[in-house]
């Protein structure tokens, strides 16, 4: 149990000195990253305390952000992120974005396939009545850690075949000069839910970034809308600024 040099008897409250053990053994490395904590049980009957006791110093440290709690699966010790620099002045495509950093990207699928547009898709990519939509949610991963959700809508006609996405939307796009060549991008602060905290292996009410991106072809049209949640922690977007008029 990673509770070495834990004393009950020295001063201060109790769940201040267990919590400052576990910290201890979490950045010492004794705790590895992505580790379970083992049961509050056996914590309260090792360090002979309470478990009320236990779960103070445990609540802490996942409200500190090191470690996360699993619904059903137990406490874990968090992988610290390492931060992605993204600059804002080029269109690149994830893929690409990581590639040049040398991460191996991959991606869990929440959905592929064409439906029924939803009105707001219809309005957002200017679709004719009847046309159906490709919709390609992803959980995208960068060496092993989960980094966004992606959810993006495209006209049936630019993507008749969603499957054939396996890697890289844009390599695809790309093979049917479809690739867009412009696109607006929002970015919005807010704090995870669940389901996509867990996805994303982050606390519940952690911060997150919401991108929305529309992207344009040449002669205008709009290619893709995409929304997505980006981990907070992971990413600093940054944009060069010149004196305008
Ligand atoms: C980026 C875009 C996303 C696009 C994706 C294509 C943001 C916020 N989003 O992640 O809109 O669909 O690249 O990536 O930048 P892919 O070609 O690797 O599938």
């Amino acid at each position: 149990l990673p509770l070495d040099g834990f004393q009950a008897a020295s001063a201060g409250p109790l769940y201040l000195k267990l919590r400052q053990t576990l910290e201890d053994a979490i950045r010492s490395g004794r705790l590895a990253h992505g580790a379970a904590l083992p049961a509050e049980r056996d914590l309260a009957d090792y360090a002979s305390v309470s478990r009320v006791t236990v779960r103070k110093a445990v609540d802490d440290l996942v409200k500190d952000g090191l470690l996360l709690r699993r619904h059903g699966s137990g406490t874990f010790v968090v992988k610290p992120v390492s931060r992605v620099e993204q600059p804002l002045s080029h269109l690149t495509s994830f893929t690409e974005d990581m590639a040049r950093r040398g991460l191996v990207t991959r991606s869990e699928w929440l959905e592929r396939g064409l439906y029924h547009p939803s009105p707001e898709e219809s309005v957002m990519l200017g679709l004719a009545p009847g046309t159906l939509v490709a919709r390609i949610g992803r959980l995208r991963i960068a060496n092993d850690m989960p980094l966004a959700i992606e959810r993006a809508s495209l006209s049936a006609e630019f993507l008749p075949d969603p499957g054939r996405v396996t890697t890289s939307l844009y390599a695809e796009l790309e093979k049917a000069n479809t690739r867009p060549v412009r696109a607006i991008q929002r970015i919005s602060a807010c704090n995870v839910k669940n389901p996509d905290a867990g996805l994303l292996q982050m606390s519940v009410g952690a911060a997150g970034l919401s991108i929305e991106r529309i992207s344009y072809l040449g002669s205008g049209r709009v290619v893709e809308f995409t929304r997505s949640l980006y981990r907070g922690d992971a990413y600093d977007f940054v944009a060069e600024l010149t004196l305008g008029d």
